[in-house]
């Protein structure tokens, strides 16, 4: 244990000289500036080591997050510095455009074919999530041109997910509050989300799962199936709350885009790499195939952005088969550092079997721990896959009857982790997580006491307990 006064950067911050520069000249993502100056701060992150980082003034937390669900192999992994460093050295930056490549790009791609099912042979990289969703809508739209049914350009989403924040994966998310902040693309459609808990009613879960999945067959049905080109979705949503479909709803899916011709996306981003006791989210959802694959954040562990589109062979055949250059690409596709360090993390991955800890030993642990919330009366349900994990805050237990408006007692709960010294995401009132894939059935208890703790100060708050 660390004391938590002690800051282990050995180097002194002046963390209100920090935020206040940071507050006049640094505009972070997601923020409300308005609140975020009336407020005037936030925390100052200095430094990490294992599950745990700390903060300018000292205190250390649990990083229940894995920084935003990508650390995978945990903090302070010096071999992964140590390649990129090599790498800056012998060839920092060259681009990949123009018929040129350099051998991390070349290895990357060999390693992430050979890891990926059968029919994925091919990767396009890209430097983060959203960067690689929009380059899988335009090689969806330029298949079907090429394929000479240009008409299926229409793509399929849920409510609820999250592709991303640039423009066309913003559009292919289905969070209305940033929808409605505009600049949505057109030929993108939303469908019902697999969520049982919060939608489902009196409905059996299995029959639930089944019909999610019609709903994207109606609207094939309804917009017609030569204008439908593709469907994207994660196999477990993440920034939605962590909704695990029930067991019938992704085969169920993968049998639609099969029988009308509508190719198959799964966004990986979240459930990549060891998160749900695979190597990828599709293998723990019944899904065989698919016709892209989205990787980005357990990728690189988070050291370096870097991001990557799996393209299946029925896609990449069109391409290489019919030609003509795809006008698309980022300067820094395949950067060569990225490159280096994703490929000794998906190596320290290998070497210490975190795919296999998490299916047989952490994952089983930790929804066996989550399920020991389950008798509080804030907590409506416990769930988990691997290590992603959720606890769903209602008002009532037995009716399910979630807090209106939605979103004020999960902040509560999130600043009392944080206090705490526990880092959990707050989805409205769904607290969810997804700890470094290295973290410890000790440390998993840690976090669950952590988490009780908050929890019952959350319900103390709103007279439950
Ligand atoms: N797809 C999925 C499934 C994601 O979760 C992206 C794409 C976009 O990746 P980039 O690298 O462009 O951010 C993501 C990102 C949250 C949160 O609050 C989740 C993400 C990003 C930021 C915040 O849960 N996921």
């Amino acid at each position: 244990m660390n004391d938590s006064t002690e800051n282990r950067s050995g180097r002194n911050y002046n963390t209100e000289e920090l935020l206040r520069e940071d507050l006049a000249h640094h505009m972070r993502p997601f923020t409300d500036y308005k609140e975020l100056a009336e407020e005037g701060g936030g925390r100052v992150i200095t430094h990490a080591d294992g599950i745990y980082f700390w903060d300018s003034e000292g205190k250390r937390y649990l990083d229940g997050m894995a920084g935003l669900w990508c650390v995978n192999a945990g903090y302070g992994r010096k071999e992964l510095a140590e390649v990129a460093s090599a790498q800056m050295l012998e060839l920092p930056f060259y681009n990949t455009f123009f018929k040129t490549t350099h051998p991390p790009a070349a290895e990357l791609s060999k390693l992430l074919s050979d890891l990926t099912p059968a029919n994925f042979n091919h990767a396009f990289f890209a430097n983060s999530g959203s960067e690689a969703n929009d380059t899988i809508l335009r090689m969806v739209r330029q298949f079907w041109q090429l394929e000479g049914k240009p008409e299926k350009r229409v793509i399929i989403s849920r409510h609820n997910a999250y592709h991303g924040s640039t423009t066309a994966a913003l559009s292919l998310g289905g969070m209305d509050p940033m929808h409605k902040q505009g600049g949505i693309i057109p030929d993108i459609e939303h469908v019902a989300q697999p969520y049982w808990y919060g939608e489902g009613g009196d409905m059996d879960e299995d029959a639930f799962g089944l019909q999610a999945a019609k709903a994207i067959e109606d609207k094939i049905l309804e917009l017609g199936a030569d204008r439908v080109g593709a469907f994207i979705g994660e196999p477990i949503q993440g920034a939605g709350g962590v909704i695990i479909p029930p067991k019938t709803y992704w085969p169920e899916v993968q049998r639609i885009c099969k029988k009308y011709d509508v190719l198959l996306i799964c966004d990986e981003v979240i459930c990549g790499f060891g998160r749900t006791g695979n190597w990828f989210g599709f293998e723990s959802m019944g899904i065989e195939s698919a016709d892209f694959i989205t990787l980005a954040k357990g990728l690189s562990s988070g050291y370096l952005p870097i991001s990557a589109v799996m393209v299946g062979d029925r896609v990449a055949k069109t391409f290489f088969d019919k030609g003509g250059e795809f006008y698309h690409g980022f300067t820094y596709s395949g950067h060569p550092a990225a490159c280096a360090v994703a490929i000794r993390n998906i190596e320290i991955i290998r070497r210490e079997g975190l795919v296999e800890k998490v299916r047989d030993e952490t994952g089983p642990y930790l929804a066996k721990a989550l399920a020991t919330l389950n008798d509080h009366p804030l907590v409506g349900e416990t769930r988990s896959m691997g290590l992603i994990g959720a606890i769903e805050l209602v008002k009532n237990k037995a009716t399910r009857e979630q807090f209106t408006p939605p979103g004020k007692v999960g902040i509560k709960c999130r600043n009392h982790c944080t206090e705490n010294g526990l880092v959990m995401r707050a989805v409205k009132d769904i607290m969810v997580m997804s700890p470094p894939l290295i973290i410890t059935k000790d440390q998993i208890d840690d976090m669950i006491a952590l988490a009780r703790k908050s929890i019952d100060q959350t319900a103390k708050d709103i007279g439950m307990m």
